[in-house]
């Protein structure tokens, strides 16, 4: 593409590709090599001293993947990107990177399982310490920072609660002390927030999710300044070798064409449905960023571009009704992750979250009766039947 500043509806389709480059193919093609050849070995030498710019092997870098990387960084307004064959090994070379032994890290009030399983990981082998704090002043989060806090890791939405934190009062919080803050964008995707822009310094994505788009691939994308991704290319992602494959990198690619579209169509199908289960007689209470009676409303606005397509609730009763709920759904389908088409319902106590102890997994608000919608790209009207049939059976 000739150089042009572009609008996130078209950076999503054209960033980082210019078609003359592979004979003007208009999708970019996979390179579906393990490894690339030397003319000699000499230039061999000095790809691998770095001296020489091109591909070696793909577990040190892919072309197609490069594309998406490309394409990332630039909507996600940062540096530079670096893929990897799942969220969570983004986020496993994201903080080991930024952490040794004696470290300390602050997360917000509520993470997703695996990262919360990640933490005691860390505790338990390598002595890095970890609090949990609610973030909801700046005072108070500057209290909770301790001499050797290294990294201020935040989900935004909050996996499952929906809670938000404020990231620019948390960069302020982080500056006097120079602490990077490390952003999960997992629920909003670049095209609703950009954490880079309110100062945070890393961006982590489950890619899996609204970035696919399509429940077909499973993966993972870190954003960040240019030299510290290139440090994590060198020896993290290199060594621990949580790479994403070529053909998965294409299939991003294609998914990400539509992100605009669809983030668009999933947030205003749950504002629908969140106008239908606010005030439902079997609904106890619901976690959506576009409450207006949320105390996180403002946080929204000021930070999102929509709310999302991510709705909480608790049933009034037991876990066992919530069990009863999901099982009567017919068109929903009972399943993790999140961002497809396909409207998808789960139990995080006993499912996403079961991993965490129940006295934790309580201070975070994960109820038992708490069930977690990610609302998918069918006829709102449908989805809203399925769930009033099953919610008239409990
Ligand atoms: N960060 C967040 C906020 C997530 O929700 C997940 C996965 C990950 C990181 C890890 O990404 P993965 O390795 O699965 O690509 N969340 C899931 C969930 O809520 N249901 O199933 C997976």
């Amino acid at each position: 593409m000739k150089e042009k500043k572009s609008r996130f509806e078209t950076e999503v389709i054209h960033a980082g590709y210019q078609e003359e480059q592979y004979h003007g193919s208009l999708v970019p093609p996979i390179y579906q090599s393990s490894t690339f050849t030397f003319s000699n070995a000499e230039q061999g030498e000095k790809r691998f001293a770095g001296e020489d710019k091109g591909y070696i092997y793909s577990r040190l870098g892919n072309p197609t993947v490069k594309i998406l990387e490309d394409r990332i960084a630039m909507l996600e307004k940062g540096e530079a990107a670096l893929a990897f064959s799942s969220g969570m090994a983004a986020v496993s070379a994201a903080l080991s990177d930024l952490t040794k032994s004696g470290d300390h890290i602050l997360c917000s009030q509520g993470i997703y399982g695996c990262t919360f399983g990640l933490l005691q990981l860390f505790k338990e082998k390598y002595q890095i310490s970890h609090d949990f704090s609610a973030m909801d002043s700046i005072e108070s989060l500057k209290k909770e920072i301790k001499p050797n806090t290294a990294v201020i890791y935040i989900e935004t939405p909050i996996n499952p609660t929906m809670k938000l934190v404020d990231l620019e009062m948390a960069v302020n919080a982080a500056k006097e002390r120079g602490i990077p803050v490390v952003v999960d964008n997992t629920f909003c995707s670049p095209y609703l927030q950009t954490p880079i822009t309110k100062g945070c310094d890393v961006v982590i994505h489950s890619a899996t999710k609204f970035i696919c788009g399509h429940g077909d691939v499973v993966a993972g994308v870190v954003v960040g300044k240019k030299e510290w991704i290139e440090r994590v290319s060198r020896t993290t992602q290199k060594d621990m070798g949580g790479i994403m494959s070529p053909f998965d990198a294409w299939l991003l690619l294609r998914g990400l064409k539509t992100l605009p579209v669809r983030m668009d169509r999933h947030s205003e199908n749950a504002s629908k449905l969140f106008a239908f289960l606010k005030h439902h007689p079997k609904i106890d209470t619901i976690y959506y960023p576009g409450d207006q009676e949320n105390p996180d409303f403002s946080i929204m606005q000021k930070q999102m571009r929509q709310p999302g397509g991510m709705i909480s609730f608790s049933v009034k009763g037991t876990k066992e009704t919530a069990q009863q709920f999901m099982n009567q759904l017919k068109l929903i389908k009972i399943a993790v992750s999140l961002g497809d088409p396909e409207t998808l319902i789960q139990h995080p106590a006993s499912m996403t979250h079961a991993v965490i102890p129940e006295d934790e997994r309580l201070k975070m608000g994960i109820e038992n009766t708490l069930l977690r919608l990610s609302v998918g790209l069918e006829a709102w009207e449908d989805i809203k039947e399925d769930l009033e049939q099953a919610l008239e059976k409990i």
